[in-house]
């Protein structure tokens, strides 16, 4: 949803609407390391069509600054003293993409020594979608997960109130002549950006996303708001999200979805909590046994495709490539809001 009509568009590079992006963050006060990093996720996003996580969310970070729910001026900081195969980055209260960017050398480099690495974010705000991080550990020959807690919007499976998060998960496998294979959802039927977008566009959401606070099924994007989203796929998406509040929230010290929804008060900001990414080294783990990996993978995704499926990241992938020949597609409305946000910031 969200692609702008053909007669209501305008098109700007990759390069000039990072511009602009960045513009607006600097303006409220966002130092240039963060805004830099913020920018190119939010970028990627229109980029590759993912508007649940595009520009629309530059507001998002604005009302986290503005209520001093995060540091504009934080600086992130490797702690990576014992060589061990756990890096660590100390986010300093400020946005996950800084401390991403400043964590996954030494990430990529412990996971080729030891075959396995880890690089645990804490005490950031994290509003991106996850595939343009292991998208950086694919182009570096690996594969690797990545995942996080939210704060509480979904109801555990046969619950009828929020305590997980929307808890996205993503996967990456390096390729050898194709882009990677990526996969990234949320553990809820939907990301929370979606539920908005229906609202913001008057449009009734899909049956089985959500609940009222009643417990009740809903298609009305106010009421799923006011009361809570469903996990996809019933006990299994419930059990994963699950997971994922344990590794990456109670495992490396930092935030649950409901501790950080807690800490805020409101989830009219980008969640405040930690995030887990665990990079491997196909060749490592092969070590030799039955063939190159990744030659092996082609078989897999060719019989995939060969079904006439298609693969995860294809739709993006796609879009890439035409983001990268026309230009990105904006609406004039979109455009107004980067206007007005450049201007007057938030009203
Ligand atoms: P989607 O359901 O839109 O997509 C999930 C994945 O499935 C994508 O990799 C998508 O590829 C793939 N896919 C979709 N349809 C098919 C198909 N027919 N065949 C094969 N693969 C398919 O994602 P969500 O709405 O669950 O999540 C959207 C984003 O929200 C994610 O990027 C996630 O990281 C982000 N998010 C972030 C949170 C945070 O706290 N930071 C919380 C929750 C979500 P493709 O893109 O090519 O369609
Ligand atoms: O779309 O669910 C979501 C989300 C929550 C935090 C960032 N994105």
């Amino acid at each position: 949803m969200g692609e702008p009509q053909l007669t209501d568009v305008t098109t700007l590079t990759p390069d000039a609407l990072r511009g602009r992006v960045e513009a607006i963050l600097s303006k409220a006060g966002i130092n240039a390391q963060q805004a830099g990093a913020i920018a190119r996720v939010i970028v990627a996003g229109e980029r590759d069509a993912c508007k649940s996580h595009g520009i629309y969310r530059i507001e998002g970070v604005l009302r986290a600054v503005k209520a001093g729910k995060v540091r504009p001026d934080a600086v992130p900081v490797l702690e990576q003293s014992d060589g061990s195969a756990i890096v660590r980055v100390d986010a300093r209260s400020g946005f996950s993409n800084a401390a991403f960017e400043l964590g996954v050398p030494a990430l990529a480099e412990r996971a080729r020594r030891f075959g396995i690495a880890a690089l645990a974010i804490n005490d950031c705000t994290h509003f991106a979608a996850l595939w343009p991080e292991v998208e950086a550990l694919t182009d570096r020959g690996l594969a690797a997960f990545a995942m996080c807690p939210s704060y509480s919007t979904v109801a555990p499976a046969g619950g009828s109130a929020p305590l997980l998060g929307t808890n996205p998960f993503a996967f990456g496998w390096p390729r050898l002549e194709s882009p990677p294979y990526v996969f990234d959802f949320a553990t809820s039927v939907a990301a929370r950006g979606e539920i908005e977008l229906h609202r913001r566009a008057g449009k009734p959401l899909p049956e089985g996303w959500a609940i009222d606070a009643d417990g009740q099924p809903t298609t009305d994007p106010e009421a799923a708001l006011a009361g809570a989203m469903l996990p996809f796929g019933g006990h299994k998406g419930s059990a994963i999200g699950t997971m994922i509040e344990l590794l990456a929230g109670i495992m490396i010290g930092d935030f649950t979805s409901r501790e950080a929804l807690d800490y805020l008060g409101s989830t009219a900001f980008a969640p405040r909590h930690g995030e887990l990414i665990i990079a491997f080294s196909p060749e490592a783990f092969a070590a030799g046994r039955a063939g190159n990996p990744l030659a092996r993978a082609e078989v897999l995704f060719e019989a995939i495709v060969g079904q006439g499926a298609r693969l995860p990241s294809q739709r993006r992938f796609a879009a890439r490539a035409r983001a990268e020949k026309d230009g990105i597609p904006l609406s004039t409305e979109e455009i107004r809001q980067l206007d007005r946000l450049q201007e007057l910031g938030l009203d």
